[in-house]
């Protein structure tokens, strides 16, 4: 737009620079024409009061389509200034209306917003499949997943009741339940739309307001839904959303004493991090971690059913799951003929372009997850494991890796003990119950686990025993919005879902009224 010359005179007076930042400004919504051909409005700014507006800093960044590594658009990033804003703009809307509103109106909204997501699926699922790179297989089983949980929590909504409590004929006591106030909200790349839904779903159900940071990688569906807060009657300064990164949002989030509670997902480490930032303003924390499921197949299962479950426990979203069943035990009498089975299927499914209905598994969301990954396959490698299949990257554009499996590995090696998040699957080999439950339970992490067998009475004994969250039986990945989700040690504390997820947002209050023997 401007020569060079003329460029570095305009920096020399700041009536200039100012002209030259308001020409340079990114547009606030952006034409887009998805791969699928689709053409809809993304939105570009940040979310803050029921508007979109710029950053006050007006720094952006380049939001990439991993399929293709080319640029999709570019989004406005949130700074420290905009989370204050943000955090004042929560905090208004919940004191002065969405605390006060009337419970049948919060659920009102939330049946409105499934109702809008449902509406708008397909543009939403492909919007999905384009930022993160997964296929569209996936990405609308996520926005079906999301319409159903916005809709049940929609219904919990009006039904948050408190206790009545016995303590004897001299008082009248009950306990209520409260919302925190605002709620920091952090979620990762990997399921960006879903975890919007876990998020704001019960936060808002219970009356608490939400300032969230989509992982920067991802931002663009949780830009466009949250228009469609608005359409759904969630009145202005409700959600708020702020693209941005980590180290700047996520930090200030973690540390503002106007946020009363922080809702983190993504990897351990970060959690911990959070975890001592938010313990200075003494905030409530809940952290949905990482995990190295362990995925049990007993010579009595299906295993042709079984197969098709371990397969799809990790190579589902292009292993790209915090509860990915990424440690396979296999019992030795069957070893060798699952093993086979195994790979023959692996190596059926189809990966490529996310927007072809044949794919199964997509695009790796980011660079940086693509190399992390390959250097995990020259570590298993390097470590002696087997590899059975893949191990490479697929084609050479767009961030693609062939399904992996490495058999024949030991316990104690890197590739079996840390989470890849990448489609690589280890295979060990059992004999004895105790044996495999000693094997599964030998991790830091507690997020899943799957057991195959068609005998009942393992199947509940293991799901005892076994130190996981949840518990799949003869499935895998196989997830309902009101079956709390969450994670043993290393893998979070709290629950996602269900009714589990509500006390995640609400304080009790206990009133104890004391009665005087009436005189007359
Ligand atoms: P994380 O660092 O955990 O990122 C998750 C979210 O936390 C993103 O929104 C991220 O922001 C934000 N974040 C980063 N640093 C933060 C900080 N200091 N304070 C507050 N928020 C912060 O994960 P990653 O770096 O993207 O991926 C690293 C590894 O973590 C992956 O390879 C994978 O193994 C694991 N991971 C696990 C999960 C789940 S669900 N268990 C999800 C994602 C990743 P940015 O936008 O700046 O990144």
């Amino acid at each position: 737009m401007f020569s060079r010359t003329r460029t570095t005179a305009l920096k020399s007076n700041s009536f200039a620079r100012n002209l030259l930042r308001l020409y340079s400004q990114a547009p606030l919504r952006v034409p887009i024409t998805l791969p699928n051909g689709l053409t809809y409005e993304q939105p570009t700014g940040l979310f803050i009061n029921g508007e979109f507006v710029a950053s006050k800093q007006k720094k952006t960044f380049d939001v990439i389509n991993p399929s293709t590594e080319e640029k999709i658009t570019t989004v406005y990033k949130a700074m420290e200034d905009d989370v204050d804003t943000a955090v004042a703009a929560a905090k208004k809307a919940f004191e002065t209306k969405w605390s006060i509103a009337e419970p049948e109106d919060r659920a009102r909204a939330l049946f409105n917003l499934a109702d809008l997501v449902e509406k708008n699926q397909e543009t939403l699922a492909a919007i999905e499949s384009m930022d993160n790179g997964k296929s569209l297989f996936c990405s609308r089983g996520d926005v079906a997943l999301v319409s159903k949980y916005l809709r049940s929590c929609g219904g919990w909504a009006d039904k948050l009741n408190g206790n009545v409590i016995d303590t004897g004929k001299d008082h009248f006591t009950y306990s209520i339940k409260e919302p925190l106030g605002v709620c920091g909200q952090i979620i990762p790349w990997n399921f960006p739309l879903l975890m919007w839904s876990w998020k704001i779903g019960p936060a808002l159900a219970t009356g608490n307001t939400v300032v969230l940071k989509p992982a920067e990688t991802t931002p663009l569906s949780a830009l466009f839904a949250s228009q469609l807060c608005q359409e759904a009657g969630i009145p202005a300064g409700v959600v708020n959303i702020l693209p941005g990164s980590g180290r700047v949002v996520g930090e200030r989030l973690s540390a503002h004493p106007d946020v009363k509670k922080i809702a983190f997902t993504g990897s351990t480490a970060t959690g911990r991090h959070i975890m001592k930032v938010a313990a200075d303003t003494v905030k409530k924390v809940t952290l949905e971690l990482g995990g190295k499921s362990p995925n049990i197949v007993f010579a009595d299962a299906d295993l042709d059913k079984a197969v098709k479950n371990i397969a799809f426990g990790i190579f589902f979203n292009s292993g790209e799951v915090c509860c990915a069943g990424s440690r396979i035990y296999i019992q030795d009498t069957v070893y060798e003929e699952v093993l086979k089975k195994l790979k023959e299927y692996t190596e059926t499914l189809k990966v490529g372009d996310p927007f072809n209905e044949k794919v199964f598994q997509g695009a790796q969301t980011s660079d940086k997850q693509l190399h992390k990954i390959l250097d995990y396959v020259n570590v298993a490698k390097s470590e002696g494991a087997r590899l059975v299949t893949g191990g490479e990257r697929y084609g050479d554009k767009g961030y693609f890796v062939k399904p992996t499996i490495f058999a024949d590995v030991k316990e104690d090696m890197r590739i079996v003990k840390e989470e890849v998040f990448g489609p690589i699957v280890t295979v060990s080999k059992f004999s004895t119950v105790d044996e495999v439950i000693a094997m599964a339970n030998d991790s830091q992490y507690g997020l899943a686990a799957g057991i195959h067998t068609n005998d009942i009475n393992k199947a509940i004994n293991v799901s005892n025993r076994v130190k996981a969250g949840t518990v799949w039986v003869n499935t895998y990945n196989n997830f309902h919005q009101n079956v709390p989700f969450g994670g043993f040690g290393q893998s979070g504390i709290g629950r996602e879902m269900g009714d589990a997820a509500l006390s995640n947002y609400t304080q009790v209050k206990s009133v104890r009224i004391a009665i005087d023997k009436p005189i007359r």
